[in-house]
């Protein structure tokens, strides 16, 4: 695979539910050896370090559930500058921090893909949809909203403006099995691409995953890819606190990844969702490392005539 420069940027955001250790989740990942293990594919890291958030007021919200609201619009602009910076550089990849995070790093790609004048397109692994918008969620967790915060849904007060929108139909979401009703309203227009884990059952993962790069290549666009560890089955990737049953197994997992390292078409990362409180002797941290590696070309052998069609 192609030597790329990996910008690995460190974004302990853990304001996105109430449940601690997200915050731990960059350095479980360095402690699992994510650099080393990127260098020794023979691509070259550069670690930022931690970032933290920018500073932000905000006035009282109209759903009394919303938690920490300022601390998620802080980051969200902290990480919409950030990215841009690491793409003209190299590869980003966001080492959260829970999926809040995805609100800046997606939008900031997003934004940078514009002025490349190139289409932009999310891979979104997980096991929620995570498309509700302040207004809409019960639990009032914002972790459960960047999807509905970059493709521009109303209800995102107080927010930076978005330099670019996602367009749902260049969205791929693969390993639902958790969409609250208010989500299924919005996804039911049929834009995005919906694979459930019983779709992945059916069918397997590797054709609705081919289906979906075709479209990314066709296009010459860049492709944003957000992993959620409760993508993962919690008996093989526990250290998450929003746990559901029948996720993507080992295999799933790597041969996503190895599709994806086949395709050559990432050009950023988010690895989110890491709780190392909860994890089992680092368990789920070493599988993040092991996923982000197969993505990054490690293989056991080359199948040459394997490649995207
Ligand atoms: B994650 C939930 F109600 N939808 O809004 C909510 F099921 O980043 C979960 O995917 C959100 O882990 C999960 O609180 C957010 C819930
Ligand atoms: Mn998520
Ligand atoms: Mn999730
Ligand atoms: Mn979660």
């Amino acid at each position: 695979m192609k030597q790329k420069h990996c910008i690995l940027i460190g974004a302990p955001v853990d304001c996105g539910k109430r449940r601690k250790g997200c915050v731990m989740g960059p350095d479980a990942l360095r402690t699992a050896g994510l650099a080393e293990a990127i260098c020794a594919l023979g691509h070259t890291v550069e670690d930022i370090g931690n970032l933290v958030p920018d500073g932000t007021d905000t006035a009282p919200h109209p759903n009394p559930n919303v938690y920490a609201l300022a601390e998620n619009i802080g980051w969200t602009k902290r990480l919409m500058q950030a990215g841009p910076e690491a793409a003209a550089k190299g590869m980003p990849i966001f080492m959260g921090g829970d999926h809040a995070l995805a609100a800046g790093s997606v939008a900031g790609m997003a934004a940078y893909a514009q002025q490349q004048n190139r289409p932009f397109f999310v891979l979104w692994l997980d096991a929620h949809s995570d498309i509700h918008t302040p207004l809409t969620s019960d639990s009032g967790n914002l972790h459960g909203t960047p999807m509905g915060y970059v493709t521009g849904r109303s209800g995102f007060d107080g927010y930076p403006p978005l330099p670019a929108r996602v367009d749902p139909a260049q969205v791929c979401m693969i390993g639902l099995r958790s969409v609250d009703g208010a989500e299924r309203a919005v996804l039911a227009d049929g834009a995005a691409q919906l694979v459930d884990m019983r779709r992945i059952d059916e069918e397997g993962i590797s054709a609705p995953l081919q289906s979906f790069l075709q479209q990314v290549k066709a296009a010459n666009g860049m492709l944003h890819v957000s992993l959620d560890v409760d993508f993962l089955d919690p008996t093989i990737a526990p250290a998450v606190g929003t746990t559901v049953p029948g996720g993507a197994t080992t295999r799933e997992g790597h041969l996503v990844m190895e599709i994806l390292s086949d395709s050559g078409l990432v050009t950023s990362l988010d690895l989110v969702e890491l709780n190392p409180f909860l994890d089992e002797r680092g368990r789920t941290a070493n599988l993040m490392v092991d996923l982000t590696a197969s993505l990054l070309g490690r293989r056991i052998f080359d199948r040459p005539t394997r490649s995207l069609q």
